[in-house]
């Protein structure tokens, strides 16, 4: 379907710079759950703002393409009208051609008995073959947002497939426990949501992440002198962010879908538009080395985004040796994770090291 969007008028000058802009984005498992309740906050201009009209691709496997069609009328009757163009199918290489930005949502998920090991296996070849469907086809400026699990691995694999894309364009999804973090301190203290700022997620999107409040604040008071229990946030607090997702498993009977829809606006939101000053949010980027984690892993850090697509990684934080142990414990499962992923291969960082310039 190919649509005009209707004309605005008058425009700031900030918005004449928006409305001209056009982002070609491709959601990658489209048909599924997350898919599902995603396509409607990017089609309404929520992720990227009112004046930045979209082109969707939409990406699954070829059983599911009938579905994809479904999804297809539906945003038609959504009578969207930043949507100008929604194209769907099964072909990495067709869906991905000139994307601003691809939202890797697509997986095989864990079945019962399953090994890690094994899951890892299937979903390594999924992202080397869309890895290198990007290199060949995407834009050289694509950003990359990747959720399917293990997140942070599996956009490890997507980037090493692409060396022609910078490495910063590839970024996971650990916003979600981000959210759930600053949503448990503001159950426990009461304090208005928005007052509650920069907590970090370190590491990996699964149960060794390491929610750390050292460096936050609330209503611009240390979240540790508002909160006045150390016990907790040393204990059930990690544990609870830790295991959120499989608490929401065993009460909905099914992983987290609106939360995480929710939580890929933000990431994309700030990434494009830039955080609030004086704060910043936790992404999966490929770390530089910062806090002596090895360069090359995808590592959930705490960044300051600015406008556009560009982020830092935030500098010079003290890490006591409490965190210290709970970061080494995550960077200890993601190193695993890499070397089981790329046991037949170099190592990243060797392969890195070869082609491409810090
Ligand atoms: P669904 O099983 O509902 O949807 C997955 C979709 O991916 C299906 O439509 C499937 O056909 C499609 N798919 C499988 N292989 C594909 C391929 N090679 N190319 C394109 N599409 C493919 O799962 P859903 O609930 O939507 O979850 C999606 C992923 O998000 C899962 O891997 C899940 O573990 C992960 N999550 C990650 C989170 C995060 O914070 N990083 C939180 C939520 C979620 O658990």
């Amino acid at each position: 379907m190919t649509r005009k969007s209707d004309p605005i008028k008058k425009l700031t000058p900030e918005e004449k710079e928006n409305v001209t802009k056009t982002l070609r984005v491709c959601v990658t498992g489209a048909a599924g759950q997350i898919g599902y309740a995603f396509l409607p906050l990017i089609s309404n201009g929520s992720v990227f703002g009112p004046h930045v009209k979209i082109q969707l691709r939409l990406l699954d496997i070829p059983a599911a393409v009938k579905a994809l069609e479904g999804l297809s009328m539906e945003l038609h009757d959504g009578a969207y009208p930043l949507l100008e163009d929604v194209a769907f199918g099964s072909d990495p290489e067709e869906m991905f051609k000139d994307c601003d930005v691809v939202v890797f949502i697509g997986g095989f998920p864990r079945k019962q008995g399953m090994e890690r090991k094994e899951l890892l296996s299937i979903n390594g070849n999924i992202f080397k073959t869309q890895g290198k469907a990007l290199d060949k086809v995407a834009k050289k400026t694509v950003k990359c947002l990747v959720v399917a699990n293990p997140a942070n691995t599996n956009c490890l694999i997507l980037q090493q497939n692409a060396p022609s894309i910078p490495k910063e364009n590839f970024t996971c999804l650990t916003r979600l426990d981000h959210n759930r973090a600053v949503s448990q301190l503001w159950k426990k203290t009461n304090m208005p949501l928005y007052s509650i700022k920069n907590v970090i997620i370190w590491g990996n999107h699964s149960s060794t992440q390491y929610p750390d409040v050292n460096h936050g604040t609330i209503a611009e008071k240390p979240i540790k002198k508002v909160v006045e229990d150390e016990e907790w946030l040393k204990g059930a607090f990690i544990t609870k962010i830790q295991k959120r997702g499989a608490e929401i498993i065993e009460y909905r009977g099914s992983s987290s879908v609106f939360s995480a829809a929710n939580a890929i606006k933000d990431h994309l939101r700030d990434w494009y538009h830039g955080t609030e000053p004086g704060t910043w949010v936790s992404m999966g980027v490929v770390s530089d080395g910062s806090y002596g984690v090895p360069k090359g892993l995808v590592f959930s850090f705490p960044c300051i985004c600015k406008k556009h697509f560009e982020y830092e990684i935030v500098q010079g934080l003290h890490i006591d040796p409490f965190s210290q142990e709970k970061i080494n414990i995550t960077t200890k499962e993601l190193e695993e994770e890499r070397d089981e992923a790329f046991a037949e291969e170099k190592k990243p960082q060797e392969a890195a090291a070869g082609e491409q310039k810090e």
